[in-house]
């Protein structure tokens, strides 16, 4: 090398490392609607990371299926399509009988039975998300569940042969076990299906019912707290392994705090929506004796399907949480 020619090399590498990072800005996919609580923490989740890293790296929230419907969200952060990305896990169950532990129906009905569960089950889906090529970050419950029908329904023989608005394997089946006709549709998409007759029917928190005005074509929502689903916040593994380790500081901090903030909110939310849907004009009310009955029997034979798909792992988290609880 000349001495030219080594002078040059040295401001050359001395350049590169005093310069500043690249700003970069990460699109954040989302499924439901932009004034739901799990859309507005990721917002201040997004807004946290913006802020704790002066700007080098900035998170945009596209919330309501705009960037990707729901169902291709997962998809997209695994291929690196989007860096990073919040679904409902376990509308993946088809995947792997993990991502549906939060849909065992009737093993937890309320918040805190709910995350005693998730403390014994979520270091064990974050497993599954990593063979998957995601990070996991946060996750957040939605309130429990309960059913939405066009018309008055006292019990499953009300039921038979009504569209069902599915969105998981665990709901597809309580539908078909109740003799109703599942079809699998993302929140973005239910007040048009509600309003053309493509379903009468569906589970689901009053949270969402609420978001999408369901009171302008349904009549009813039965308490029934069948269990508490979660949406999962995830990076594509790819771009985690690429951030500073000051940046992931500042995420995992940003996401510690989202997590309570969304527990705190799904549990504000339960009874404002509530209240939403009767004010709407909806009758709200504890499901009958004898659907609770009913639905408890096809509940303990999808708790057995459940544990018959997902083997040791599976048994050994409702025997932990059988076990406190
Ligand atoms: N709302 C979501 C999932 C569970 C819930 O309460 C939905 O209906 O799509």
């Amino acid at each position: 090398m000349t001495k030219l020619s080594k002078l040059l090399a040295t401001t050359v590498a001395a350049t590169a490392i005093a310069a500043p990072a690249l700003a970069e800005t990460w699109d954040m996919p989302m499924a439901y609607a932009a004034t739901n609580f799990h859309s507005e923490v990721g917002a201040n989740f997004a807004a946290c990371v913006t802020e704790g890293t002066g700007g080098d790296l900035e998170i945009v929230t596209h919330p309501s299926g705009s960037l990707f419907p729901g169902n291709e969200i997962k998809r997209a952060v695994q291929t690196g399509q989007a860096n990073i990305g919040e679904r409902l896990l376990s509308a993946h169950q088809n995947e792997n009988p993990l991502y549906g532990v939060d849909s065992i129906p009737f093993l937890v009905s309320s918040f805190d039975e709910h995350e005693a569960l998730w403390e014994i089950a979520g270091p064990k889906v974050a497993e599954v998300l990593a063979e998957d090529n995601l990070h996991y970050l946060y996750s957040v419950p939605w309130p429990p569940q309960g059913l939405y029908f066009r018309n008055e329904t006292k019990s499953t023989a009300d039921m038979k042969g009504v569209k069902f608005r599915s969105y998981s394997t665990a709901t597809a089946r309580l539908a078909e076990l109740t003799g109703m006709l599942p079809v699998q549709i993302e929140a973005a998409e239910i007040s048009q299906a509600f309003a053309t007759g493509v379903a009468d029917s569906m589970i689901s928190s009053g949270a969402t019912g609420y978001d999408r005005k369901v009171w302008e074509h349904l009549g009813f929502f039965y308490e029934v707290d069948a269990w508490l689903p979660r949406n999962a916040v995830f990076v594509n593994q790819g771009a985690w392994d690429g951030l500073s380790d000051e940046t992931k500081t500042v995420m995992t901090d940003c996401a510690a705090a989202a997590k309570a903030e969304g527990l705190a909110r799904s549990k504000d939310y339960t009874q404002f929506t509530l209240d939403g849907l009767k004010e709407g004009g909806m009758t709200v009310e504890k499901a009958s004796d004898t659907m609770v009955e009913e639905l408890k029997v096809i509940g303990a034979t999808m708790t057995e399907e459940w544990l018959a798909t997902a083997g040791e792992d599976g048994k050994a988290i409702v025997d932990a949480y059988m076990a406190g609880n």
